[in-house]
């Protein structure tokens, strides 16, 4: 699998796939409220992305916390879907789903079919991703993490965060800014790496 983006663009502007397109690969891209998937997922994806964003409303204030991000004015109701072609076979969709506990049915139907998935995380509140993450460990689905960068976000050392997150020593982990492309590109690719290597220590067991 090629691990940088395809150096032509697909025709018909990016909108259709190209025919020499053979393998199709889903993967996920999850984290709590607010911290950035549909960034993440638009920053990314070669089509306009489909969002579901719906304008919050004083229900929600209650449960979800807008500390530090309160220019927010919407959130994914259903969930964020992005394409990234990254060769001439292989092309990746990018299904952003919400993390609030009330879209925890939603997530069964939506990890069907997914290779893995890239988890969001935020330095200002590490404990929020613990539900995501045990959802994903329950489906059985493997996992990066990356950790995006908020202005004025506490930076930790890496072995700090692996040790609040409790990750497992093979869990990827990096930094990413969700609204710089290149950024998101590599964070990305950190899931697939780690999915290939597990792919390949599995075929060799
Ligand atoms: N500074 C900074 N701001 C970001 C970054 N990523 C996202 N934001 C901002 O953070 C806010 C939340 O981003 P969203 O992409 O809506 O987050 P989300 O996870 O999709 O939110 P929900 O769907 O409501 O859970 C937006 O105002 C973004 O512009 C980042 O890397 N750095
Ligand atoms: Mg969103």
């Amino acid at each position: 699998m090629d691990s940088a983006l395809a150096s032509e663009p697909a025709p018909d502007g990016d909108l259709y796939l190209r025919r020499t397109v053979s393998t199709a690969a889903k993967l996920l891209v999850v984290g709590h409220f607010a911290v950035g998937k549909t960034t993440f997922v638009g920053s990314l994806s070669e089509i306009r992305p489909l969002r579901t964003e719906e304008t919050m409303t004083q229900a929600g204030a209650s449960v979800d916390d807008l500390a530090g991000i309160e220019g927010k004015t919407t959130t994914t109701v259903a969930m964020d879907f992005g394409r990234l072609t990254l060769s001439d076979s292989l092309v990746l969709y990018l299904f952003g789903a919400p993390g609030q506990q009330r879209f925890t049915r939603l997530w069964q139907d939506m990890t069907h079919g997914a290779l893995g998935a890239l988890v969001l995380a935020d330095t200002r509140r590490l404990e929020q991703s613990f539900d995501v993450m045990g959802l994903l460990e329950e489906l059985g689905l493997p996992y990066a993490v990356a950790v995006n960068h908020f202005d004025g976000a506490p930076v930790y050392p890496e072995e700090e965060i692996r040790e609040a997150l409790d990750l497992l020593p093979e869990t990827p982990l990096v930094t990413c800014d969700a609204r710089d492309r290149v950024s998101s590109t590599r964070a990305l690719i950190s899931l697939v790496e780690y999915l290939q290597r597990r792919t390949v220590v599995r075929e060799h067991v």
